[in-house]
């Protein structure tokens, strides 16, 4: 039966931008693999999709007064920009809020809850008094129960990485309007995870496709036990609750997103008017496979609850296997969105193509390692091995054909066994090429092309066809026929690692169709004799320092400020409390002498603020000062509080309280 492959990749959430550390993990690798069997002319859907509910999006909206919908558009859009801009060659992009992914979550919650996997309980929960609301997920804040951090969220600490329940927060905060949540109870709808454990395990140590990373991972939780898993929340934004008593809430995010990978699918069958060719896919009797490309972190997601769901529901088949890549780290350091850490594709594309990106990414090291993005290692990846190895060889025998051969290739009277030997390399590079990327080897793949190029380099220096062509042009034509069969060669091999670049090529050497249609196996194929070759451009040109340093200094963020930790009771020295200013003297031109009533007692206070707030702005006003900053002597004048504002960019904002409130109140 002639294979059949439905591959996804994760679906971003339609919040933020996509960086390059997500392009690597598993963007770029799913589209490689699509490309190449695309390229073999088999039968594979590339299905990709916007993750648009769950709590960031909605915490989001909140802030920005907007509806999350807002914002799920404005990002579908940009997810999309940035995935296409490296070429990401998608069946479809699709979304979790179109009213197919709907009606496909409903149907499938449904079937789980009539077969008795879906069971109601009640639970507690966080509840804002003040808002008078249930506080899902990253509705609240506060301290990390393992690690003490205190920024720590309803479902997360970014400290130490634990999955948190929001109840687990030690002093835990509205994020809305910061009250203490209370306790309260809500019904709730759990998924009977805890009776897949069995058939997960059997599943799992049996598939011999699962990468051990995967694997392992999987393995040792489904043997810890499966906790039955809470999939509704108390919010508006979501796939309603298909079942009575679910108003005013609705499906947990986690739940309905793989449905996207279906829902996608089913749009796709749409589109291309085939409506139910979505089956062939899904359906257990096609026998397709089904192939998750994700991220290391979401591996839990992928090779537990989802299986679990599909074992579940009964009619989808399972994952073929989960590819997930690992972290990527810049200049050797974590990336983070919140310090600024990190390098938007927007970003790099605004400078630089894609393709080195590309090559790049896949280059650093194999999927299943972390990998680094160092500029220095992507500039000297540039110039020593996309220039100086696969462009200059190309460039090299497409030229020297242009001005020995009429920009033909020639008739070889003899070829020798040199020459033969070089040629057979070809098929079995395009094999070795194949044999990786079947196993998801990517790297490996890339080397094999790369090591083709090589060889390609050295054939041509061995045979020098531009002496031999005054000495013995017949000597000159073989190495040129030889060698042009190699760059056609590297036309095609390239073309799932380097799509733009495979495209250009296919043109320099006037080869008919485009090289994403045009089977693999034509990489085998021969240019024959009187073959013409069209105009010849070098492929890629090598970055010079000073256009490399400028490209660095615009792409890598800021060196991010090493932040200092403080402890809570460390805070708590400086005495924070709200003063109010009863008189202003000028002192000098940046300077002003403010005397600020706290309470019983009056303190003096010298300010840089001069020329910022006049005396009529600051008479009056209550402010926020450190009551017990150690007194100083500033312009001559004792000062003994210090004065709090927010500075920005030559802006000094002072900081004043919402409304008044007693003077010498403390601010906590
Ligand atoms: N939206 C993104 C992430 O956690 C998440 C993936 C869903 S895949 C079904 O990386
Ligand atoms: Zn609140």
């Amino acid at each position: 039966m002639e294979r059949r492959t439905l591959i996804t990749a994760a679906l971003p959430y339609s919040n933020d931008r996509l960086h390059l550390g997500h392009l690597r993990s598993t963007y770029i690798p799913a589209d490689i693999y699509y490309r190449y069997l695309r390229k073999r002319g088999e039968d594979a859907v590339f299905i990709c999709a916007t993750d648009e509910h769950g709590t960031p999006i909605a915490v989001r909206a909140e802030r920005e007064g907007v509806t999350p919908k807002e914002i799920a558009d404005r990002y579908h859009v940009l997810i999309k920009d940035d995935l296409e801009g490296v070429g990401c060659a998608f069946s479809i992009f699709s979304r979790t809020t179109h009213p197919i992914h709907y009606e496909t979550t409903r149907a499938f919650f449904l079937k789980l809850y009539e077969k008795g996997f879906i069971y109601e309980k009640e639970v507690e929960q966080l509840k804002c008094p003040r808002c008078d609301r249930f506080l899902p997920d990253r509705y609240v804040e506060g301290t990390c129960p393992y690690c003490g951090y205190e920024g720590a969220r309803g479902d997360s600490c970014d400290y130490c990485g634990r999955y948190l329940r929001p109840t687990e927060l030690r002093n835990p905060r509205c994020i809305v309007c910061g009250e203490k949540p209370v306790v309260a109870k809500s019904k709730h709808w759990f998924f009977k995870l805890s009776a897949f454990q069995e058939e997960l395990l059997k599943w799992l140590s049996g598939n011999e496709k699962l990468p051990v990373n995967v694997k392992n991972y999987a393995l040792k939780w489904a043997s810890e036990g499966l906790k039955d898993w809470d999939i509704t929340r108390d919010m508006e934004w979501g796939v309603p609750i298909p079942v009575e008593g679910g108003e005013g809430k609705v499906i947990y995010v986690w739940f309905d997103a793989p449905i996207g990978y279906i829902s996608a699918t089913k749009v796709w069958a749409e589109q291309i008017g085939d409506k139910e060719r979505w089956r062939k896919y899904w359906g257990k009797e096609g026998g397709a496979r089904i192939v998750h490309f994700i991220g290391k972190d979401i591996i839990y997601h992928h090779a537990i609850f989802w299986p679990a769901m599909l074992m579940a529901e009964g009619s989808f088949g399972l994952p073929y296997t989960i590819i997930a890549g690992e972290y990527l780290t810049l200049e050797g350091r974590k990336m983070s969105k919140s310090r600024g850490w990190v390098i938007s594709v927007a970003d790099y594309l605004k400078l630089l193509e894609p393709d080195p990106l590309r090559y790049y990414l896949v280059m650093a090291a194999p999927l299943d390692r972390d990998a680094d993005f160092s500029w220095e290692e992507f500039v000297r990846r540039y110039n020593d091995e996309l220039v100086d190895i696969l462009s200059n060889f190309i460039h090299r025998t497409l030229t020297l054909l242009t001005r020995y051969f009429n920009g033909k290739v020639p008739k070889p009277p003899h070829l020798t066994e040199k020459d033969l030997e070089v040629l057979s390399s070809i098929k079995a590079a395009v094999d070795k090429v194949a044999e990786n990327l079947e196993n998801f080897k990517f790297r490996d793949g890339l080397l094999e092309v790369m090591k083709l190029a090589h060889l390609g380099n050295k054939y041509l220096n061995d045979t020098a066809p531009w002496s031999a062509i005054k000495s013995s042009p017949e000597r000159a034509a073989a190495s040129l026929y030889v060698a042009v069969q190699i760059v056609r060669a590297l036309a095609d091999l390239i073309c799932p690692f380097m799509p733009f670049s495979a495209k250009r090529l296919y043109k320099m050497l006037k080869l008919k169709g485009e090289p994403e249609n045009t089977p693999w196996e034509a990489a085998k194929e021969k240019l024959p004799p009187e073959h013409e070759l069209g105009e010849v451009k070098p492929l890629f040109k090598k970055l010079k320092s000073e256009e490399g340093e400028k490209i660095r200094r615009s792409l890598l963020p800021r060196e991010e400020k090493q932040m200092a930790q403080v402890s809570l009771e460390e805070f708590y020295k400086a005495e924070l409390r709200v003063g109010r200013i009863v008189k202003v003297k000028e002192l000098g031109r940046e300077h002003l002498y403010l005397v600020i009533k706290l309470g019983e007692v009056e303190r003096s206070c010298v300010a840089r603020i001069g020329g910022k707030y006049t005396r009529e702005q600051l008479l009056g006003r209550q402010v926020v000062v450190v009551a017990n900053i150690k007194p100083a002597t500033i312009r001559g004048v004792r000062s003994e509080v210090m004065l709090l504002a927010a500075v920005h960019d030559g802006e000094v904002v002072l900081i004043v309280p919402e409304r008044e409130v007693p003077e010498g109140s403390l601010v906590r």
